[in-house]
């Protein structure tokens, strides 16, 4: 979501909850019906965000009364759930489970449909929370490297032992194999002055680098970093991770993209939230221990989250990580995250950052 959430949801909501004819389904009536005997929805109060799980309770009503169709669809996120004829007095209110679903922004439809024709439908546009206390974590610094001050990190991924980073900037963005204990590229890829690199992330033999604002995204094979393919995509790409074969990546909102890893095709996004509302600013990404982390851009806060239901799972304060004697003044942002599944320790570092730590994830007890 790109703006605050108590600016968009009344915004939303009055745009939504208004009635729509089917221009589709409406081309096989006469002109008169669609406009002397249209029948307006009215929904019910509107609902505020309810955790996922809850029972929600839709009612609506006609404002004409006199074109009271003979049965009303009920739709939820465009898939069909039910249908009531309106002679059943329950036909005007719809109670809906939300266990199951996803966070987030949903709609409910309905459909009134009279003598074998929709007449109309209308729409409740609602919204979701986690129904999960997340965990809280600290951290312990185990060890510490070096990190190239000229890189504007966006993307720090393990292969076994070996490490990857991509870094941003135009003229400056680059795709380099590092060596740890030097922090120096021993492979680089740089990229060329029009495009601002962001996260990477590795599948199998191949590995993804997508860019800010460009629209583009690289495919190299591994270990040799040649260039395989590009691809494209529709919004802004911030982090890159990949769920169970797909890539996922964030476009720096609270949403989390599905893109199959082989045709490069969208398939459907999430939407990240804990039990007060969307955690947007979602950036680096790293999929590790049953869930995905991310760095929220600007905070020194990570955010581990479920990335099927949008669920946060739990959160990591890293503030103090970079100590004040290893500051060098031209540091930016918190950002790079790489799980190194064979120690169990998460590393991390900063855009131009001098250093990039290891650092094993306490859990706070009691909270
Ligand atoms: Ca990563």
């Amino acid at each position: 979501m790109k703006f605050p959430f108590s600016f968009l949801l009344p915004l939303v909501l009055a745009c939504l909850s208004a009635c729509r004819c089917d221009s589709e389904r409406s081309k096989n009536e006469a002109p008169e019906d669609l406009m002397s005997k249209r029948a307006f929805f009215s929904f019910g109060p509107l609902l505020s965000p309810r955790p996922v799980g809850s029972d929600l309770e839709f009612s609506f009503s006609f404002s004409d009364t006199s074109r009271i169709p003979d049965s009303i669809v009920y739709r939820m996120d465009g898939q069909r759930i039910g249908a009531a004829g309106t002679s059943d007095s329950t036909a005007f209110r719809f109670v809906w489970n939300s266990a199951g679903a996803g966070c987030g922004e949903h709609r409910f439809e309905t459909e009134a449909w009279k003598g074998g024709r929709a007449m109309e439908t209308a729409a409740q546009v609602f919204f979701l929370s986690s129904d999960v206390q997340p965990d809280i974590y600290s951290f312990e610094v185990v060890k510490s490297f070096p990190h190239e001050t000229s890189s504007f990190t966006q993307g720090l991924e393990w292969k076994g032992n070996q490490l990857y980073e991509g870094t941003g900037l135009n003229g400056k963005s680059a795709l380099m194999q590092i060596e740890p204990q030097t922090g120096k590229a021993v492979q680089k890829i740089s990229l060329s002055q029009e495009y601002f690199g962001e996260g990477i992330t590795i599948l199998g033999d191949r590995l993804y680098q997508i860019t800010w604002q460009n629209k583009k995204g690289f495919v190299y094979t591994l270990p040799d970093l040649k260039k395989y393919t590009e691809f494209s995509y529709a919004t802004d790409g911030w982090g890159l991770s990949s769920w169970k074969g797909d890539l996922i990546m964030t476009d720096g909102s609270n949403r989390l993209y599905f893109l199959d890893s082989r045709t490069f095709q969208a398939k459907k996004n999430t939407q990240v939230w804990d039990t007060k509302g969307p955690v947007s600013q979602l950036n680096e990404l790293e999929t590790a221990e049953g869930g995905v982390w991310a760095n929220k851009y600007t905070t020194d806060t990570l955010v581990k989250f479920d990335p099927e239901t949008g669920k946060v799972l739990a959160y990591l304060d890293l503030s103090g990580l970079l100590k004040k004697e290893d500051e060098t003044g031209n540091e930016d942002v918190l950002n790079g995250i790489a799980y190194r599944a064979d120690e169990g320790l998460y590393y991390v570092t900063g855009k131009n950052w001098p250093k990039m730590y290891a650092i094993r994830l306490v859990k706070r007890k009691g909270v």
